[in-house]
């Protein structure tokens, strides 16, 4: 299958400037040739412009850069579903993770025209569970599980198509969750598997029990992987890092098994911002999880089942 890559020079969501510079470090880094070493066809569609900007605004003082997040989530929703309809699989290179916002409305439209369900996977320290009206920060990258998850506060963006219901939804990494996102999720069924979780179970059981799920159902699966999963001491280039991530080993056994699971049908790589970076450390570090995802390995072991 034709692994598509769409840039997504997004920076709107958050205020640190660098992170439209992503696409532009994950070619440099070599994400093409590491897919098609793994024997993959590789198209890059190069990158995404911008909508015209909306007239639109909220009631929310602290918000920045709503046109441009209303802007980008139409322009992304379209491109990440024009790929799934070629059949290919959309890898978009972030930009930051407002980006969402698009790439997850496009792959949900898509699977709700084939009547399958979708499920999302989010590889982040934070639950991004604000609405427009909830963020005190205002930065819109802190938003998407919410838009996602069909809550309300969304008006100025196109409506969510067929909103996931919180037991498609699984929260993965977790270490930094504010007040409003936190009563929030109370109110949710998500699965949320903070680090405290991951520390306790390893990454193993409480990935397999979500994956188990996807294959059930006959799911699409999507994964949003922010850089700040992953601890600051292996990829410090993003602008919110959190201590206490996880490791180089985790971070590569989570994409091995979803490499063995053969569920994943969509990703993100969001938060990259290469202005941060020690010589493309991050961007490579990056990569080299893609190709863990897309099939790299040290042996081939027999593929596990899920149910
Ligand atoms: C914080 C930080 N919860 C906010 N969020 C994110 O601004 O809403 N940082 N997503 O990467
Ligand atoms: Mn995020
Ligand atoms: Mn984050
Ligand atoms: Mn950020």
């Amino acid at each position: 299958q034709e692994k598509i890559l769409i840039g997504a020079p997004v920076d709107s969501g958050q205020r640190q400037p660098g992170c439209l510079m992503g696409p532009a470090a994950y070619r440099v880094a070599g994400i093409a040739r590491a897919l098609q070493d793994l024997g993959h066809p590789v198209s890059d569609r190069g990158d995404v412009a911008m909508d015209p900007l909306p007239e639109v605004r909220s009631e929310n003082p602290a918000i920045d850069q709503l046109p441009q997040t209303v802007a980008w989530t139409a322009a992304l929703s379209r491109a990440v579903e024009a790929v799934l309809k070629d059949g290919g699989m959309p890898i978009t290179l972030g930009g930051d993770h407002s980006l969402a916002l698009g790439t997850v409305a496009g792959a949900a439209k898509y699977a709700d025209e084939q009547g399958r369900p979708l499920f999302l996977l989010w590889l982040d320290a934070h639950s991004d569970f604000h609405t427009p009206r909830t963020t005190t920060s205002g930065n819109l990258h802190g938003t998407p599980v919410a838009y996602i998850a069909g809550r309300d506060g969304f008006e100025a963006f196109p409506a969510f198509p067929a909103p996931l219901p919180a037991e498609r939804i699984c929260l993965f990494g977790i270490r930094s969750v504010d007040p409003a996102e936190h009563a929030a999720l109370q109110q949710h069924d998500i699965a949320i598997n903070d680090m405290r979780v991951l520390d306790e179970q390893g990454i193993v059981a409480p990935l397999t029990a979500f994956l188990n799920r996807v294959a059930e159902a006959g799911g699409m699966l999507h994964v949003s992987l922010d850089v700040d999963f992953l601890d600051p001491s292996i990829a410090p280039a993003v602008g919110t890092t959190v201590p206490g991530g996880t490791t180089f080993r985790e971070a590569h056994l989570v994409m091995e098994r979803l490499c063995d699971s053969g569920l994943v049908t969509s990703l993100d790589l969001v938060e990259l911002n290469p202005f941060l970076d020690e010589r493309g450390r991050t961007a490579k570090l990056m990569v080299d999880l893609v190709a863990s995802l897309m099939g790299r390995k040290v042996f081939d072991r027999p593929t596990r089942s899920y149910s």
